[in-house]
């Protein structure tokens, strides 16, 4: 039996990675379908035409009249559920979907769904080597890799899935066994009105979750759930019944669980209170699912980390250089500044700027005052920190990252670190955020 009726036309929106995902599943279930893309030349734009020549696509300004033909439109995540053409289609009856959506339609086995504001990468891939190292077969996407409609397959035994607020917009039922929203701070606020509507979106990942895993150290992570949900909760603090949490005993703290120690903090790979923090809530989410304590303790004494968050790319003359190129938004620079700032010897000379998504920057200035030399501004919205920053640290403006290395590393002393952590988004001047922690790493390695 098919979950969706094939008498419908649907239209998916987007053609890119999503997009794509859902004319391959949509071909595969053999229903109608078209494309259409706000953008002239989509990325997969070629890969359809050569790979699924009779499918109809219409590129550029959206036709609602064309909209309207459909039963459904399964709308990618980079097109807000608020675009005007989209609430005009939805005002004349049309559904609004999306490839989560439908995944989570056909998905056979149980789905670990993890979103927040930030650490969704760092703790899906964490719980995935965790069920792997306990013999499951599982699969791991969504925001992070493979997008979810790729993943599916009747021979998998739990997926687990990163999702961001874009994807859960047009998530109605995700019917996890057990979702989490790891933390909420200011981010993407150019495409969200406000932090309540952000939130809002965050907090569709719990729409039929069987339980659920809650940050105590963040209210906004709180769902409103019924009270019988089983709920399991992490944070930073001593941990009780049920509960996963910091044990601190002789002077030595330990990631414990209700009344007793797992692991020594220090046989961690990843550094920083934030990192223990992950780790905590990657054990719950797989405790949730029963996998056992000792593979998944295993994995935390392996994980390394993902490369561009505050990964170790280098030394030179005593100064070490951190590429945090995915902090993304203030409160992944805040987690970059304080936890690197109180682990080292020296002051960090930060690297920060670039597309600020409407965000407000003045949680910085504290922590840039306390554990900053200095600091090098680059980007669109450099000016915009500068005015926040004020007389926090001495304030360089740079025109190229090359440029902010060599100047952070002239004033740079021993046992300082030199921190990229732009708390902006990188594409008014990189293709991607990879591509400008490679380059820092260039950079870095550049240096006489
Ligand atoms: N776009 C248009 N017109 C359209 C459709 C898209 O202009 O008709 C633009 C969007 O505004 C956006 C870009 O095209 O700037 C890409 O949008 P998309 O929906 O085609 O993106 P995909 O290629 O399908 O990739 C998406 C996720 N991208 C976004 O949400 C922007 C990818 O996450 C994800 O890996 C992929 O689906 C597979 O699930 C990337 C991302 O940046 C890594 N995510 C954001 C983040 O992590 O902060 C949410
Ligand atoms: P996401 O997929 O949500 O963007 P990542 O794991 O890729 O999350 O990390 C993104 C950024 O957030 C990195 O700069 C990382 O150092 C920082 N970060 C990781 N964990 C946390 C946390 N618990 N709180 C705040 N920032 C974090």
């Amino acid at each position: 039996m098919s979950l969706i009726a094939s008498d419908h036309f649907r239209i998916v929106v987007g053609l890119g990675k999503s997009g794509m995902s859902l004319v391959r599943f949509l071909a595969r279930q053999g229903l109608p379908f078209a494309v259409v893309d706000t953008r002239a030349n989509p990325p997969e734009l070629a890969t359809l035409r050569e790979q699924f020549p009779q499918v109809e696509v219409r590129c550029g300004e959206l036709d609602v009249d064309f909209l309207c033909r459909a039963s459904e439109l399964l709308v990618s995540p980079g097109l807000a559920v608020a675009t005007p053409a989209l609430q005009a289609a939805a005002a004349r009856g049309v559904k609004l979907s999306g490839d989560i959506d439908l995944f989570a339609r056909y998905a056979k086995a149980p789905i670990i769904a993890i979103t927040g504001s930030n650490a969704k990468s760092t703790v899906t891939t964490l719980v995935g080597e965790m069920a792997a190292a306990a013999g499951k077969k599982v699969a791991v996407g969504g925001n992070l890799g493979t997008p979810a409609l790729d993943l599916l397959d009747d021979s998998i035994e739990l997926y687990v899935m990163e999702l961001s607020s874009f994807q859960l917009e047009t998530t109605d039922q995700l019917n996890a066994e057990v979702a989490t929203c790891l933390n909420i701070s200011e981010d993407h606020m150019d495409r969200y009105a406000d932090l309540p509507a952000y939130h809002l979106a965050k907090h569709r990942i719990f729409r039929g979750a069987r339980q659920v895993v809650v940050n105590r150290d963040d209210a906004l992570s709180r769902p409103l759930v019924a009270d019988q949900l089983p709920c399991w909760y992490f944070g930073l603090g001593k941990p009780d019944f049920k509960r996963f949490g910091l044990i601190e005993e002789n002077g030595e703290k330990s990631l414990g669980y209700q009344f007793a120690a797992l692991l020594p903090v220090r046989e961690l790979k990843i550094r920083g209170a934030h990192n223990q923090s992950n780790a905590l809530a990657a054990l719950a989410l797989g405790h949730a699912v029963g996998l056992p304590f000792e593979p998944m303790l295993a994995t935390l004494k392996q994980f390394a980390g993902l490369p561009h968050r505050c990964q170790w790319v280098g030394e030179r003359n005593a100064v070490s250089y951190y590429d945090d190129s995915k902090a993304t938004n203030v409160g992944a620079a805040l987690a970059a500044i304080d936890g690197l700032g109180a682990d080292i010897d020296g002051k960090l000379v930060l690297i920060a700027g670039g597309d600020g998504k409407g965000a407000d920057f003045s949680a910085l200035k504290k922590p840039v005052g306390q554990f900053c030399r200095a600091v090098m501004l680059l980007g669109r919205d450099a000016e915009r920190l500068a005015d926040v920053l004020g007389d926090a640290a001495p304030l360089i403006r740079v025109k190229t990252l090359e440029e902010a290395v060599r100047r952070a590393t002239e004033l740079a002393e021993a046992g300082d670190a030199v921190l990229l952590s732009p708390a902006c988004a990188s594409l008014d001047m990189f293709k991607n955020f990879e591509e400008r922690g490679r380059l820092f790493a260039q950079a870095v390695e550049g240096l006489r």
